[in-house]
């Protein structure tokens, strides 16, 4: 067993589940109406009603000891004064400097990188103003009208997923379109909608090497050059984001046109930094600063609440509860408005890169799971689709209901349907219906052999959020509540959620392949049958 598995505070939580099980949660409100004012946090613009979970006040006590034994604050402490707590990229953490709206400065190898951070938010606020008030132009003069960012995973799933989420808020006569995927038909079904004289493309990529996204840009570049004729006009319809300036120079940008990052900014954290233009030209910079403004006020509450009342925290120690000693292995996220609609899937990397880790920070393989599957999508749709099982089902399924309230407009009639449905759903994984119930609603034509099919058990946990509204800022506090929350896994977990290096092995053997596809020459017979018999298939049908 590992250090983690034997220490007391697991242990202690492995002897209180066998105590509590089974917990009846409709017991639990019946013998105490003061359940839910225990069970919930209010911060940064979100409520958390966290009530309906399979926990006892005993429960959390052992889930915060156990947080108090992996110097959870110790690590918290780190993270936000810059320290190398990536160590096997020998990097710091800093996403939470580029959201400092605070006057202090956050040091990083002693230096204050607050002044750099404010250069480029400068930056992109005089380029969102050029191109909105039209003093930024294309080759022949006219206004630009589209914007088209291309990157992919951390590049892309974070602007995208905001992009949407702020759909409201954007500025008028903009439209933003994002591109990742390497299959031409991504960038194709994109261009169709673009007039290369009013279209400007942000390529962001960290590293500016990641071959999906040098080749859309490649295709880009062409399908621009094929209108306009002339490199020079590459400069007023070209833009980067990168931590690799020389490199993007180097592919033809402007030099005056690249946004830059830095190294301690991993990719999925790096929707705050540069990566984030294509959101601040879509909805303005103002909306895009009170973004940050919403995550500082997250990162306050994370920094200096005790753990029992810190929302990312016991976010983060009921997922442990559910994953580690539950059995659950996966956890659903279930916005109910539109607008949320890709947070699941940003949520997936957000969780899954990062925790998805099977070696703890001192190198050994652990031996408790980590980072469960997250999944998820509109809950109003999955009602009609998958919540059969989370209902159901034979696993243990906990969720995130999310709801930002809506605002009175014209529809108000679908949205009190929307929100009925969201508090409804939450009160049926948590009470289900027995059997007397059951029973009951049959009278008095009671088919017993339909009986069982209609029972639910209930005690099926869900986190119910509540945003105040849906705007700029509390989707900032929503994004950083879930980073906040992985992190506090990651360090419950002893393993170091801010690498990657689970993608390298398919991108290295992609290379390899890529060369046995384009060269004949190139021999494919080191593969398996399986790869070499794929591989002669494609060859063959080129
Ligand atoms: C995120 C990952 C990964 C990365 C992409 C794009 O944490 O590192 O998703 O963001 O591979 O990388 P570039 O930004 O370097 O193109």
């Amino acid at each position: 067993m590992s250090t983690l598995t034997e220490s007391p505070a697991w242990q202690a939580l492995v002897s209180h589940k066998q105590a509590i099980h089974p917990l009846d949660l409709r017991a639990e409100f019946r013998s105490d109406p003061g359940r839910v004012e225990r069970f919930s946090i209010e911060a940064a613009g979100i409520f958390l009603d966290y009530s309906k979970n399979l926990i006892t006040n005993e429960t959390l006590k052992g889930l915060l000891a156990l947080a108090t034994q992996q110097q959870l604050e110790v690590w918290r402490q780190r993270m936000f004064e810059g320290e190398v707590i990536n160590t096997t990229e020998q990097r710091a953490v800093l996403h939470t400097a580029l959201r400092n709206r605070s006057d202090q400065p956050v040091y990083y190898a002693g230096q204050d990188v607050m002044p750099d951070i404010r250069a480029v938010l400068a930056r992109m606020k005089s380029f969102c103003h050029a191109v909105h008030s039209h003093e930024w132009r294309g080759y022949t003069g006219q206004p630009i009208d589209t914007i088209v960012s291309i990157g992919i995973g951390g590049s892309y799933l974070g602007p995208k997923m905001a992009h949407s989420a702020l759909k409201p808020f954007t500025v008028p006569g903009i439209g933003t379109y994002f591109v990742s995927n390497v299959d031409a038909d991504d960038l194709q079904d994109v261009l169709q909608n673009c007039n290369p004289e009013t279209t400007l493309f942000v390529i962001a990529s960290k590293t500016f090497t990641t071959q999906e996204t040098m080749l859309n840009a490649d295709a880009a570049k062409a399908w621009f050059l094929a209108s306009s004729c002339d490199q020079k006009h590459l400069a007023k319809h070209f833009v980067a984001v990168s931590a690799n300036r020389e490199g993007a120079v180097a592919y033809g940008i402007d030099n005056a046109c690249v946004f830059e990052f830095w190294d301690w900014v991993g990719g999925r954290y790096s929707l705050w930094s540069a990566i984030g233009l294509p959101l601040a030209l879509s909805i303005g910079m103002s909306h895009f600063e009170q973004l940050l403004e919403g995550a500082y006020a997250m990162d306050q509450h994370f920094m200096n609440t005790p753990l029992a009342d810190n929302m990312p925290v016991i976010l983060a120690l009921l997922g442990v509860w559910y994953h580690n000693f539950c059995g659950a292995s996966s956890h659903v996220v279930l916005p109910y408005n539109q607008h949320l609609q890709f947070l699941p899937e940003y949520l997936q990397q957000q969780d899954m890169e990062s925790n998805g880790k099977s070696i703890d920070r001192d190198g050994h393989t652990v031996d408790y799971t980590t980072g469960p599957v997250i999944w998820g999508s509109l809950g109003s749709n999955a009602q009609h689709a998958y919540y059969q099982l989370i209902h159901q089902g034979t696993q243990l399924i906990p969720s995130d209901l999310i709801l930002a309230i809506p605002s009175e407009s014209e529809h108000s009639e679908q949205q009190v349907a929307l929100a009925a449905n969201f508090i409804a759903q939450s009160e049926a994984l948590m009470r289900g219906k027995n059997i007397d119930e059951v029973r009951r609603e049959m009278e008095p034509d009671i088919d017993e052999a339909l009986v069982p099919h209609k029972v639910f058990a209930g005690n099926r946990p869900s986190n119910t959020l509540l945003l105040d509204t849906l705007n700029p800022k509390t989707l900032g506090a929503l994004i950083a509540l879930y980073e906040h929350k992985v992190f506090v896994q990651g360090v419950i977990w002893n393993i170091n959620s801010f690498d990657q290096w689970g993608v390298e092995l398919g991108k290295q053997l992609g290379k390899t392949i890529l060369k046995t596809l384009t060269d004949t020459s190139n021999s494919h017979h080191s593969h398996d049958s399986s790869t070499k018999a794929l591989i002669l298939r494609l060859m063959n049908k080129k």
